[in-house]
Protein backbone atom coordinates (compact mmCIF):
# COMPACT_ATOMS: atom_id res chain seq x y z
CA UNK A 1 0.00 0.00 0.00
CA UNK A 2 2.57 2.25 1.27
CA UNK A 3 4.57 1.89 -2.22
CA UNK A 4 1.71 2.54 -4.69
CA UNK A 5 1.79 5.82 -2.47
CA UNK A 6 5.50 6.28 -2.51
CA UNK A 7 5.30 5.38 -6.44
CA UNK A 8 1.85 7.99 -7.25
CA UNK A 9 4.09 10.92 -5.00
CA UNK A 10 6.89 10.28 -6.99
CA UNK A 11 4.98 10.43 -10.43
CA UNK A 12 3.42 13.21 -9.13
CA UNK A 13 6.24 15.42 -8.07
CA UNK A 14 8.35 14.28 -11.15
CA UNK A 15 5.35 16.10 -13.34
CA UNK A 16 5.30 18.85 -11.56
CA UNK A 17 8.77 19.43 -10.57
CA UNK A 18 9.35 23.04 -11.80
CA UNK A 19 6.49 24.45 -11.02
CA UNK A 20 6.83 23.07 -7.23
CA UNK A 21 10.77 24.21 -7.43
CA UNK A 22 9.16 27.64 -8.35
CA UNK A 23 6.53 28.12 -5.44
CA UNK A 24 9.26 26.97 -3.12
CA UNK A 25 11.89 29.39 -4.29
CA UNK A 26 8.95 32.47 -3.82
CA UNK A 27 7.69 31.26 -0.24
CA UNK A 28 11.82 30.33 0.66
CA UNK A 29 12.81 34.41 -0.13
CA UNK A 30 9.53 35.36 1.12
CA UNK A 31 10.19 33.64 4.25
CA UNK A 32 14.18 34.35 4.66
CA UNK A 33 14.67 37.89 3.04
CA UNK A 34 18.03 38.29 3.35
CA UNK A 35 18.54 35.76 0.70
CA UNK A 36 17.82 39.17 -1.52
CA UNK A 37 20.74 40.51 -0.67
CA UNK A 38 22.37 37.05 -0.51
CA UNK A 39 21.72 35.73 -4.38
CA UNK A 40 19.27 38.67 -5.41
CA UNK A 41 17.76 37.53 -8.72
CA UNK A 42 20.07 36.40 -10.78
CA UNK A 43 20.61 33.79 -7.79
CA UNK A 44 16.64 32.78 -8.47
CA UNK A 45 16.82 30.86 -11.59
CA UNK A 46 20.08 28.45 -9.88
CA UNK A 47 17.77 28.20 -6.56
CA UNK A 48 14.57 26.75 -8.86
CA UNK A 49 17.15 24.45 -10.61
CA UNK A 50 18.48 23.57 -7.05
CA UNK A 51 15.19 23.12 -5.23
CA UNK A 52 14.07 20.96 -8.92
CA UNK A 53 17.02 18.76 -8.48
CA UNK A 54 15.98 18.08 -4.55
CA UNK A 55 12.55 17.05 -5.85
CA UNK A 56 14.20 15.00 -7.54
CA UNK A 57 16.12 12.99 -5.28
CA UNK A 58 12.80 12.78 -3.00
CA UNK A 59 10.87 11.38 -5.72
CA UNK A 60 13.51 8.73 -6.09
CA UNK A 61 13.39 8.29 -2.28
CA UNK A 62 9.88 7.85 -2.39
CA UNK A 63 9.82 5.41 -5.60
CA UNK A 64 12.04 3.22 -4.14
CA UNK A 65 10.27 2.93 -0.46
CA UNK A 66 13.20 4.12 1.11
CA UNK A 67 13.37 7.39 3.36
CA UNK A 68 17.60 6.00 3.45
CA UNK A 69 17.88 7.70 -0.09
CA UNK A 70 16.93 11.25 0.87
CA UNK A 71 18.71 11.50 4.25
CA UNK A 72 22.10 10.27 2.36
CA UNK A 73 21.53 12.85 -0.52
CA UNK A 74 20.25 15.68 2.22
CA UNK A 75 23.51 14.99 3.93
CA UNK A 76 25.75 15.14 0.88
CA UNK A 77 24.19 18.15 -0.32
CA UNK A 78 24.78 19.94 3.17
CA UNK A 79 28.24 19.00 3.07
CA UNK A 80 28.25 20.26 -0.60
CA UNK A 81 26.99 23.91 0.25
CA UNK A 82 29.38 23.91 3.20
CA UNK A 83 32.43 23.59 1.14
CA UNK A 84 31.24 25.61 -1.19
CA UNK A 85 30.73 28.56 1.33
CA UNK A 86 27.07 28.58 0.79
CA UNK A 87 26.16 27.86 4.71
CA UNK A 88 24.35 24.49 4.32
CA UNK A 89 20.84 25.91 6.61
CA UNK A 90 18.70 23.25 4.95
CA UNK A 91 16.16 22.89 7.99
CA UNK A 92 13.81 25.80 6.42
CA UNK A 93 14.31 24.91 3.05
CA UNK A 94 12.80 21.83 4.11
CA UNK A 95 9.83 22.90 5.76
CA UNK A 96 8.76 25.08 2.80
CA UNK A 97 9.30 21.68 0.75
CA UNK A 98 6.78 20.46 2.94
CA UNK A 99 4.34 23.50 2.98
CA UNK A 100 4.17 23.13 -0.49
CA UNK A 101 3.66 19.47 -1.14
CA UNK A 102 0.99 19.42 1.76
CA UNK A 103 -0.97 21.69 -0.32
CA UNK A 104 -0.48 20.19 -3.93
CA UNK A 105 -0.42 16.20 -3.29
CA UNK A 106 -2.99 14.37 -2.24
CA UNK A 107 -2.89 14.24 1.74
CA UNK A 108 -1.23 10.30 1.95
CA UNK A 109 1.15 11.18 -0.27
CA UNK A 110 2.10 14.80 0.94
CA UNK A 111 2.32 12.94 4.65
CA UNK A 112 4.62 10.05 3.08
CA UNK A 113 6.61 12.74 1.53
CA UNK A 114 6.84 15.18 4.42
CA UNK A 115 7.88 12.34 6.70
CA UNK A 116 10.78 11.42 4.14
CA UNK A 117 11.96 15.53 4.64
CA UNK A 118 11.54 15.56 8.14
CA UNK A 119 13.34 12.25 8.55
CA UNK A 120 16.18 14.12 6.35
CA UNK A 121 16.39 17.04 8.26
CA UNK A 122 16.57 14.82 11.93
CA UNK A 123 19.97 13.69 10.18
CA UNK A 124 21.12 17.01 9.57
CA UNK A 125 21.10 18.10 12.62
CA UNK A 126 24.38 15.78 13.62
CA UNK A 127 27.43 18.19 12.96
CA UNK A 128 28.74 18.22 9.54
CA UNK A 129 31.66 15.59 9.20
CA UNK A 130 33.35 16.33 5.66
CA UNK A 131 34.24 12.70 3.63
CA UNK A 132 37.41 11.22 4.82
CA UNK A 133 40.04 10.06 2.02
CA UNK A 134 40.53 6.69 2.21
CA UNK A 135 43.04 5.55 5.36
CA UNK A 136 46.45 4.50 3.69
CA UNK A 137 48.55 3.48 6.76
CA UNK A 138 49.21 0.31 5.50
CA UNK A 139 47.40 -0.02 2.20
CA UNK A 140 50.56 -0.99 -0.57
CA UNK A 141 48.97 1.12 -3.23
CA UNK A 142 48.62 3.98 -1.83
CA UNK A 143 52.30 5.84 -3.26
CA UNK A 144 51.08 4.72 -6.60
CA UNK A 145 47.90 5.72 -6.39
CA UNK A 146 48.47 9.27 -5.43
CA UNK A 147 51.62 9.22 -8.04
CA UNK A 148 49.03 8.49 -10.74
CA UNK A 149 46.77 11.51 -9.49
CA UNK A 150 48.96 13.56 -9.10
CA UNK A 151 49.82 13.59 -12.43
CA UNK A 152 46.19 13.43 -13.55
CA UNK A 153 45.54 16.33 -11.76
CA UNK A 154 48.33 18.31 -13.58
CA UNK A 155 47.07 17.24 -16.82
CA UNK A 156 49.77 14.86 -17.78
CA UNK A 157 48.13 11.34 -18.98
CA UNK A 158 51.40 10.25 -20.76
CA UNK A 159 53.29 10.51 -17.22
CA UNK A 160 50.23 8.65 -15.84
CA UNK A 161 50.92 6.11 -18.56
CA UNK A 162 54.58 5.92 -18.05
CA UNK A 163 54.04 5.20 -14.38
CA UNK A 164 51.15 2.38 -14.62
CA UNK A 165 53.80 0.94 -17.87
CA UNK A 166 56.69 0.29 -15.29
CA UNK A 167 54.04 -1.10 -12.62
CA UNK A 168 53.16 -3.56 -14.95
CA UNK A 169 56.36 -4.36 -16.04
CA UNK A 170 57.43 -4.54 -12.36
CA UNK A 171 54.75 -7.13 -11.89
CA UNK A 172 51.46 -5.24 -11.00
CA UNK A 173 48.52 -6.98 -13.10
CA UNK A 174 45.81 -4.90 -14.79
CA UNK A 175 43.41 -6.03 -12.61
CA UNK A 176 45.16 -4.55 -9.68
CA UNK A 177 45.36 -1.39 -11.46
CA UNK A 178 41.69 -0.73 -11.83
CA UNK A 179 40.66 -2.09 -8.48
CA UNK A 180 43.72 -0.86 -6.24
CA UNK A 181 44.36 2.21 -8.33
CA UNK A 182 41.90 3.64 -11.24
CA UNK A 183 38.48 2.89 -8.80
CA UNK A 184 39.83 4.41 -5.65
CA UNK A 185 41.58 7.32 -6.99
CA UNK A 186 38.47 7.64 -9.38
CA UNK A 187 36.65 8.27 -5.76
CA UNK A 188 38.94 10.33 -4.36
CA UNK A 189 38.50 12.57 -7.51
CA UNK A 190 34.67 12.63 -5.98
CA UNK A 191 36.01 13.21 -2.53
CA UNK A 192 37.70 16.56 -3.71
CA UNK A 193 35.62 17.76 -5.88
CA UNK A 194 32.85 17.54 -3.25
CA UNK A 195 34.97 19.43 -0.97
CA UNK A 196 36.05 21.62 -3.45
CA UNK A 197 39.32 21.17 -3.92
CA UNK A 198 39.08 19.90 -7.43
CA UNK A 199 36.70 21.32 -10.41
CA UNK A 200 34.01 19.66 -12.21
CA UNK A 201 36.62 19.74 -15.17
CA UNK A 202 39.68 17.87 -13.29
CA UNK A 203 36.81 15.50 -12.86
CA UNK A 204 36.13 15.14 -16.26
CA UNK A 205 39.67 15.14 -17.38
CA UNK A 206 40.63 12.50 -14.80
CA UNK A 207 38.33 10.10 -15.72
CA UNK A 208 38.34 10.50 -19.63
CA UNK A 209 42.38 9.96 -19.18
CA UNK A 210 41.21 6.81 -17.29
CA UNK A 211 39.40 5.61 -19.93
CA UNK A 212 42.12 6.01 -22.10
CA UNK A 213 44.60 4.53 -19.95
CA UNK A 214 42.44 1.46 -19.85
CA UNK A 215 42.42 0.91 -23.66
CA UNK A 216 46.45 1.65 -23.81
CA UNK A 217 46.33 -1.49 -20.89
CA UNK A 218 44.50 -3.94 -22.93
CA UNK A 219 47.42 -5.29 -24.28
CA UNK A 220 48.96 -5.76 -20.98
CA UNK A 221 45.52 -8.07 -19.55
CA UNK A 222 46.08 -11.54 -19.93
CA UNK A 223 42.84 -12.90 -21.29
CA UNK A 224 41.03 -16.69 -21.21
CA UNK A 225 40.44 -18.93 -23.82
CA UNK A 226 36.81 -17.57 -25.47
CA UNK A 227 33.82 -20.53 -23.97
CA UNK A 228 30.91 -18.77 -25.70
CA UNK A 229 29.07 -17.08 -22.57
CA UNK A 230 28.06 -13.49 -23.39
CA UNK A 231 27.59 -10.50 -21.57
CA UNK A 232 25.66 -7.66 -22.38
CA UNK A 233 26.50 -4.32 -20.29
CA UNK A 234 24.90 -1.07 -20.27
CA UNK A 235 24.30 2.30 -18.25
CA UNK A 236 20.76 3.38 -17.83
CA UNK A 237 19.46 6.52 -19.28
CA UNK A 238 21.01 9.72 -18.29
CA UNK A 239 23.58 8.27 -16.44
CA UNK A 240 27.20 9.16 -17.54
CA UNK A 241 29.40 7.74 -15.19
CA UNK A 242 30.42 4.27 -17.13
CA UNK A 243 33.80 3.49 -16.31
CA UNK A 244 32.61 1.20 -13.47
CA UNK A 245 30.62 -0.55 -15.94
CA UNK A 246 33.68 -0.45 -18.45
CA UNK A 247 35.77 -2.10 -15.79
CA UNK A 248 33.38 -4.45 -15.63
CA UNK A 249 33.06 -5.08 -18.81
CA UNK A 250 36.65 -5.84 -19.57
CA UNK A 251 36.85 -8.37 -16.37
CA UNK A 252 34.03 -10.78 -18.10
CA UNK A 253 36.26 -9.95 -21.50
CA UNK A 254 39.01 -11.04 -19.92
CA UNK A 255 37.58 -14.56 -19.02
CA UNK A 256 36.95 -15.34 -21.79
CA UNK A 257 32.75 -13.89 -22.03
CA UNK A 258 32.12 -12.26 -25.48
CA UNK A 259 31.34 -9.29 -24.00
CA UNK A 260 29.29 -6.27 -25.12
CA UNK A 261 30.00 -2.86 -23.51
CA UNK A 262 26.75 -0.37 -25.04
CA UNK A 263 28.42 2.46 -22.61
CA UNK A 264 26.61 5.76 -20.92
CA UNK A 265 23.41 6.71 -21.05
CA UNK A 266 21.69 3.64 -23.00
CA UNK A 267 18.41 4.12 -23.68
CA UNK A 268 16.48 1.64 -21.95
CA UNK A 269 13.52 0.73 -24.68
CA UNK A 270 16.45 0.08 -26.68
CA UNK A 271 17.94 -3.14 -25.02
CA UNK A 272 15.03 -5.70 -25.02
CA UNK A 273 15.47 -5.69 -29.00
CA UNK A 274 19.10 -5.98 -28.75
CA UNK A 275 18.87 -8.64 -25.75
CA UNK A 276 16.62 -10.60 -27.92
CA UNK A 277 19.23 -10.50 -30.89
CA UNK A 278 22.69 -11.23 -29.11
CA UNK A 279 20.78 -13.50 -26.67
CA UNK A 280 23.58 -13.18 -23.48
CA UNK A 281 23.38 -15.27 -20.90
CA UNK A 282 24.12 -12.14 -18.51
CA UNK A 283 22.84 -8.31 -18.56
CA UNK A 284 24.54 -5.91 -16.58
CA UNK A 285 23.02 -2.63 -15.93
CA UNK A 286 25.02 -0.05 -14.15
CA UNK A 287 23.40 3.27 -11.92
CA UNK A 288 25.48 5.47 -10.18
CA UNK A 289 22.84 8.55 -9.29
CA UNK A 290 19.86 7.31 -7.16
CA UNK A 291 17.53 9.55 -9.34
CA UNK A 292 18.38 6.92 -11.62
CA UNK A 293 17.02 4.25 -9.97
CA UNK A 294 13.34 3.75 -11.59
CA UNK A 295 14.98 3.67 -14.95
CA UNK A 296 16.30 0.27 -13.74
CA UNK A 297 13.18 -0.73 -12.53
CA UNK A 298 11.78 -0.28 -15.64
CA UNK A 299 14.45 -1.90 -17.51
CA UNK A 300 14.18 -4.96 -15.51
CA UNK A 301 10.21 -5.39 -15.94
CA UNK A 302 10.88 -4.78 -19.67
CA UNK A 303 13.54 -7.34 -20.10
CA UNK A 304 11.33 -10.04 -17.96
CA UNK A 305 8.29 -9.35 -20.62
CA UNK A 306 10.90 -10.68 -23.29
CA UNK A 307 11.96 -14.15 -23.99
CA UNK A 308 15.48 -13.42 -23.62
CA UNK A 309 15.37 -11.07 -20.95
CA UNK A 310 13.79 -14.01 -18.98
CA UNK A 311 16.44 -16.66 -19.50
CA UNK A 312 19.24 -14.09 -18.86
CA UNK A 313 20.61 -13.78 -15.18
CA UNK A 314 20.14 -9.71 -14.49
CA UNK A 315 23.13 -8.26 -12.63
CA UNK A 316 22.98 -4.36 -11.46
CA UNK A 317 25.72 -2.68 -9.88
CA UNK A 318 27.09 1.01 -9.28
CA UNK A 319 27.11 3.27 -6.39
CA UNK A 320 23.56 3.80 -6.20
CA UNK A 321 22.58 -0.43 -5.50
CA UNK A 322 25.43 -0.71 -3.35
CA UNK A 323 24.41 2.25 -1.53
CA UNK A 324 21.64 0.96 -0.95
CA UNK A 325 21.50 -3.16 -1.01
CA UNK A 326 17.84 -3.58 -0.58
CA UNK A 327 17.44 -1.89 -4.11
CA UNK A 328 18.48 -4.55 -6.63
CA UNK A 329 15.86 -6.77 -5.01
CA UNK A 330 13.22 -4.71 -4.85
CA UNK A 331 13.87 -3.67 -8.80
CA UNK A 332 13.53 -7.12 -9.65
CA UNK A 333 17.48 -8.06 -10.60
CA UNK A 334 18.98 -11.29 -9.29
CA UNK A 335 21.90 -9.47 -7.66
CA UNK A 336 23.81 -6.72 -7.01
CA UNK A 337 27.23 -6.89 -7.80
CA UNK A 338 29.95 -4.75 -5.19
CA UNK A 339 32.90 -4.75 -7.99
CA UNK A 340 34.34 -5.32 -11.23
CA UNK A 341 36.40 -8.82 -10.35
CA UNK A 342 33.44 -10.44 -7.75
CA UNK A 343 30.86 -9.69 -10.68
CA UNK A 344 32.26 -12.56 -12.54
CA UNK A 345 32.63 -14.79 -9.99
CA UNK A 346 28.72 -14.00 -8.86
CA UNK A 347 27.56 -14.65 -12.70
CA UNK A 348 29.22 -17.79 -13.30
CA UNK A 349 27.62 -18.88 -9.56
CA UNK A 350 24.37 -17.36 -10.76
CA UNK A 351 24.29 -19.26 -13.81
CA UNK A 352 25.79 -22.78 -12.19
CA UNK A 353 22.57 -22.87 -9.73
CA UNK A 354 19.83 -22.04 -12.76
CA UNK A 355 21.55 -24.81 -14.57
CA UNK A 356 21.24 -27.15 -11.19
CA UNK A 357 17.97 -25.83 -10.09
C1 LIG B 1 34.23 10.26 -12.77
C2 LIG B 1 32.96 10.88 -12.20
C3 LIG B 1 32.14 11.57 -13.07
C4 LIG B 1 32.40 11.64 -14.57
C5 LIG B 1 31.97 10.29 -15.22
C6 LIG B 1 32.81 9.99 -16.45
C7 LIG B 1 32.71 8.60 -16.95
N1 LIG B 1 33.16 8.46 -18.17
O1 LIG B 1 32.30 7.66 -16.29
C8 LIG B 1 31.54 12.88 -14.98
C9 LIG B 1 32.43 14.10 -14.90
C10 LIG B 1 30.85 12.80 -16.32
C11 LIG B 1 30.55 12.96 -13.79
C12 LIG B 1 29.38 13.67 -13.84
C13 LIG B 1 28.56 13.86 -12.72
N2 LIG B 1 28.79 13.47 -11.46
CO1 LIG B 1 30.17 12.22 -11.00
N3 LIG B 1 31.60 11.26 -10.30
C14 LIG B 1 32.64 10.73 -10.83
C15 LIG B 1 33.51 10.07 -9.75
C16 LIG B 1 34.62 11.05 -9.39
C17 LIG B 1 34.12 8.73 -10.07
C18 LIG B 1 33.13 7.68 -10.63
C19 LIG B 1 33.94 6.46 -10.98
O2 LIG B 1 34.34 6.27 -12.12
N4 LIG B 1 34.27 5.65 -9.96
C20 LIG B 1 35.17 4.51 -10.11
C21 LIG B 1 34.44 3.28 -10.57
C22 LIG B 1 35.42 2.19 -10.96
O3 LIG B 1 33.70 2.83 -9.46
P1 LIG B 1 32.16 2.46 -9.58
O4 LIG B 1 31.49 3.36 -10.53
O5 LIG B 1 31.61 2.32 -8.23
O6 LIG B 1 32.18 1.01 -10.30
C23 LIG B 1 32.55 -0.20 -9.63
C24 LIG B 1 31.42 -0.86 -8.84
O7 LIG B 1 30.41 0.03 -8.41
C25 LIG B 1 30.89 -1.94 -9.73
N5 LIG B 1 29.87 -1.65 -10.73
C26 LIG B 1 29.57 -0.51 -11.39
N6 LIG B 1 28.62 -0.74 -12.31
C27 LIG B 1 28.31 -2.04 -12.25
C28 LIG B 1 27.39 -2.81 -12.98
C29 LIG B 1 27.29 -4.16 -12.71
C30 LIG B 1 26.34 -4.98 -13.51
C31 LIG B 1 28.07 -4.76 -11.67
C32 LIG B 1 27.91 -6.21 -11.36
C33 LIG B 1 28.99 -4.00 -10.94
C34 LIG B 1 29.09 -2.65 -11.25
O8 LIG B 1 32.06 -2.36 -10.41
C35 LIG B 1 32.82 -1.19 -10.76
C36 LIG B 1 34.25 -1.58 -10.94
O9 LIG B 1 34.78 -2.29 -9.82
C37 LIG B 1 32.45 9.91 -8.61
C38 LIG B 1 33.03 9.81 -7.22
C39 LIG B 1 32.77 8.47 -6.62
N7 LIG B 1 32.62 8.37 -5.33
O10 LIG B 1 32.69 7.49 -7.32
C40 LIG B 1 31.56 11.14 -8.84
C41 LIG B 1 30.11 11.10 -8.36
C42 LIG B 1 29.50 9.74 -8.59
N8 LIG B 1 29.49 12.09 -9.23
C43 LIG B 1 28.62 12.83 -8.63
C44 LIG B 1 27.88 13.87 -9.22
C45 LIG B 1 27.03 14.72 -8.31
C46 LIG B 1 27.95 14.12 -10.60
C47 LIG B 1 27.16 15.18 -11.36
C48 LIG B 1 25.70 15.33 -10.96
C49 LIG B 1 27.83 16.55 -11.20
C50 LIG B 1 29.31 16.52 -11.39
N9 LIG B 1 30.09 16.26 -10.36
O11 LIG B 1 29.77 16.72 -12.51
C51 LIG B 1 27.30 14.69 -12.83
C52 LIG B 1 26.10 13.77 -13.21
C53 LIG B 1 26.29 13.07 -14.51
C54 LIG B 1 25.20 12.06 -14.85
N10 LIG B 1 24.06 12.52 -15.35
O12 LIG B 1 25.38 10.88 -14.70
C55 LIG B 1 28.47 12.45 -7.17
C56 LIG B 1 27.19 11.65 -6.92
C57 LIG B 1 26.54 12.00 -5.60
C58 LIG B 1 25.21 11.35 -5.47
N11 LIG B 1 25.14 10.33 -4.67
O13 LIG B 1 24.26 11.74 -6.05
C59 LIG B 1 29.82 11.68 -6.91
C60 LIG B 1 29.73 10.58 -5.83
C61 LIG B 1 30.87 12.74 -6.53
C62 LIG B 1 30.69 13.25 -5.11
N12 LIG B 1 31.57 12.88 -4.21
O14 LIG B 1 29.79 13.95 -4.80
N13 LIG B 1 31.03 12.28 -12.72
Amino acid sequence: MDADIGRQAATRIRLDQWTLAVHAVERQYAAQPQLWGRYGSSGLEASRRDTAATLNYLAAALDALDPGVFRCYAVWLRDLLVSRDLGGELTTHFDVLRNVLGERLPAREAALAGYYLSEAAGALAAPTAPPEPPATGRDPWAELRQNWLDRLLAADRRGALDLVRSAVQGGTSVAELYLQVFQPGLREVGRLWHLSRVTVAHEHYVSAATGWLMGQLQAHAPTEPVHGRRFVGLCVDDELHELGLRMVCDFFDWAGWETHFLGARTPRRSVPPLVEALQPEVVGISCTLPIHVSYCRELVAALRASPAGRQAVVLVGGQALLAHPGLAHQIGADAVGSDAASAVSQAEQLLAARTAA
